[in-house]
């Protein structure tokens, strides 16, 4: 029989699918290099009906979105049909505004809800420092989040409803606390958490799915310290950072990079202070990615 599901979980090429009802099984794609990811619509060759044994993919469903990063050698996707992105910080171990740069651009390009969530707010000195790193993030429109994963996860719940959401981040930043704070019952990951000595320290290896409720998810994803976006076209980059938009266009040099180019408007907003130093970095930074 054929039955139709979503990925829960990615490993190597093993996927966990699961079915309407809850019943979870172990598939294998048909096929050699099919990339399918947490969060794919898939259906599945059941030979023995779906509550044994393994299944097979015969196909994908066609993806509202996917989530993905990429080098000069790879693509790699992360998630697919997701609505948002949700990128989680903290006041310790110390997270690059680079990086948070560069997942709030590769959320852009594909559309999704953005929402920055600053975790361990009860480590207080640590904490108002990160606050104060992310205002430029806040300033620029972008939803900023701080709570505390292990005594407040719940405040970001109604973040959640009715959306599938991604949660990406460094590592030890506490993704996976969050996710066992929100959903009870998650004893494989809480397993995988490190403790206090060693935040910072990779834990989870790979992506999986869980239901908050019919109609909302949340997919925890392992700490990534680098995030390619090689696939992205300068335009793109461009339009992906809101504070470029009243100067695009009024550059003398129609192909300006906004890097070096005399009478950029680009540059000319940042030595206004009207453009952070940080993020004109960052945009340096990645535009160099697809150049
Ligand atoms: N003080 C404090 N520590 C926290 C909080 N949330 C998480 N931690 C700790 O931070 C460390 C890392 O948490 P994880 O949830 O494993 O982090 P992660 O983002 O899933 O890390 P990777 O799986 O490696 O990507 C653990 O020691 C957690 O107990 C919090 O709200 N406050
Ligand atoms: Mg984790
Ligand atoms: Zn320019």
């Amino acid at each position: 029989m054929k039955a139709e599901g979503i990925v829960v979980a990615a490993h190597g090429r093993n996927y966990r699918v699961e079915f309407p009802g809850g019943t979870t099984r172990l598939c294998f794609p048909r096929g050699k290099k099919s990339e399918i990811v947490c969060g794919d619509r898939v259906t599945v060759e059941c030979d023995d009906g779906i509550d044994s044994g393994n299944g097979l993919i015969l196909d994908i469903g066609a993806r509202r979105s996917l989530f993905y990063r990429s080098n000069a050698f790879r693509k790699k996707a992360i998630a697919a049909n997701l609505d948002q992105l949700i990128v989680l910080v903290a006041a310790e171990p110390s997270f690059s505004t680079e990086l948070l740069t560069r997942y709030l651009v590769a959320a852009e390009t594909q559309r999704l809800e953005t929402l920055i969530v600053l975790n361990k707010r009860d480590l207080p000195d640590k904490f108002s420092a990160a606050l104060s790193r992310l205002l430029v993030f806040g300033h620029l429109a972008y939803r900023v989040v701080p709570l505390s994963a292990r005594t407040g996860a719940e405040e970001l719940r109604p973040c959640l409803s009715g959306r599938s959401s991604l949660l990406v981040g460094q590592s030890g930043m506490g993704k996976t606390t969050l996710i066992n704070a929100l959903i009870p019952g998650t004893n494989a990951t809480t397993r995988e958490i490190s403790d206090a000595l060693d935040s910072g320290r990779h834990t989870t290896t790979r992506s999986a799915l869980y239901h908050l409720d019919a109609d909302s998810s949340l997919i925890d994803s392992p700490g990534l310290q680098e995030f390619g976006l090689k696939h992205l076209s300068f335009g793109e980059i461009e339009r992906a950072f809101p504070e470029f938009a009243p100067f695009i266009g009024k550059c003398r040099f129609h192909d300006c990079r906004h890097d070096r180019e005399p009478d950029c408007a680009i540059r000319a907003a940042l030595s206004r202070g009207e453009i952070a130093i940080d993020r004109y970095a960052a945009f340096g930074s990645i535009a160099n990615d697809v150049s």
